[in-house]
């Protein structure tokens, strides 16, 4: 099955499952930290750094932005619930580790090393880091796929 372009400036024939979330934002406690942590991080899953403004940073693939970080002091009373859960798909499996790998030499901490989690179904593959303000990151590869 052949899907539509995830964004207008895609290469035609380059075929992305649709996406069901345009964007999300998270707030971090050092900005210029979690850019470099995530430009890092996100690199082998293709995102990059596509705006940056004083207080906010977007990453996305073909010029789209889609995860975006911006400056911001959680309380205490909110910071357990601000840390999220974002999980970014991968191509295959190889992408999950190399972004768990270059997560983890970005500063990023264990949460999860790559491999299967039959506890979501039987070719779920992910990683999961921790990022600098404690959030729970993930790469994820739903494909059966043979490495
Ligand atoms: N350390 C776990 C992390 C799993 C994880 O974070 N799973 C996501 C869902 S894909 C989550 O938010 N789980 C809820 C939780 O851990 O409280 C692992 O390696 O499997």
């Amino acid at each position: 099955m052949r899907y539509a372009r995830a964004h207008p400036t895609q290469p035609r024939g380059v075929s992305y499952r649709p996406f069901m979330i345009d964007h999300i934002g998270i707030q971090v406690t050092d900005l210029e930290t979690s850019v470099a942590f995530y430009t890092k991080a996100l690199a082998p899953l293709g995102y990059v750094l596509v705006r940056r403004f004083e207080q906010v940073a977007g990453f996305g693939v073909a010029g789209k932005p889609d995860f975006w970080i911006g400056a911001g002091k959680p309380t205490d009373r909110l910071a357990k619930l601000a840390k999220l859960h974002v999980a970014f798909r991968a191509k295959g499996r190889a992408d999950v580790r190399a972004f768990y790998d270059a997560a983890m030499a970005a500063g990023g901490t264990d949460n999860g090393a790559p491999g299967i989690r039959e506890v979501y179904h039987p070719s779920y593959y992910g990683a999961f880091v921790h990022d600098p303000d404690g959030h729970n990151i993930e790469a994820v590869c739903h494909d059966a796929y043979l490495d």
